[in-house]
């Protein structure tokens, strides 16, 4: 089992796309262990970006991020964050495969509505990051019904 780190960024908010992409979440079969929503500081969003700080477009990138809410969210499976990148496709939106949030929903690459974990110790820095509080541990019970 895997948990990853999924934030609906400022534009997936301001465009009223929450349900649609969470359903999309919940319908694939994982499962909701954190879910919260805020305004992100600075502090929060350079530390989550910080990989990126050399980049030209980082700047930009934390004024937007800090604009307006977020919804953080933590969902579990069995390779669940590889799972969370094939949904969410590619990091352009014109580039990415229909079928995908990014691929049906956006076309640009900044804004592109959601973040994803892209691997286990980025996972386990950003759920530390934005869920300082911890996970929920609890038992789905339609989980019988996902995993053979
Ligand atoms: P995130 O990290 O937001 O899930 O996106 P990706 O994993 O798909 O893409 P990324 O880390 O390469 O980029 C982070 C973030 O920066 C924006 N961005 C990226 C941008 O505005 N201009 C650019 O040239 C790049 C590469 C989009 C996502």
């Amino acid at each position: 089992m895997e948990t990853t780190y999924v934030m609906i960024k400022p534009d997936g908010v301001q465009r009223n796309l929450i349900g649609e992409i969470v359903g999309r979440f919940e319908r694939k079969g994982l499962k909701l262990v954190g879910m919260k929503a805020m305004v992100p500081t600075e502090e929060l969003a350079r530390a989550h970006y910080d990989v990126h700080k050399e980049r030209p477009f980082f700047p930009g990138l934390i004024k937007f991020v800090t604009s307006g809410p977020v919804v953080c969210m933590a969902w579990q499976g069995v390779e669940a964050i590889t799972v969370a990148r094939k949904l969410i496709g590619a990091t352009n939106g014109r580039q990415a495969e229909p079928g995908t949030i990014r691929g049906d929903l956006g076309m640009d690459m900044g804004f592109n509505m959601i973040h994803g974990s892209d691997a286990p110790e980025t996972a386990a820095f950003e759920l530390g990051l934005w869920f300082p509080e911890g996970t929920m541990d609890w038992e789905k019970t339609m989980t019988q019904w996902v995993y053979e």
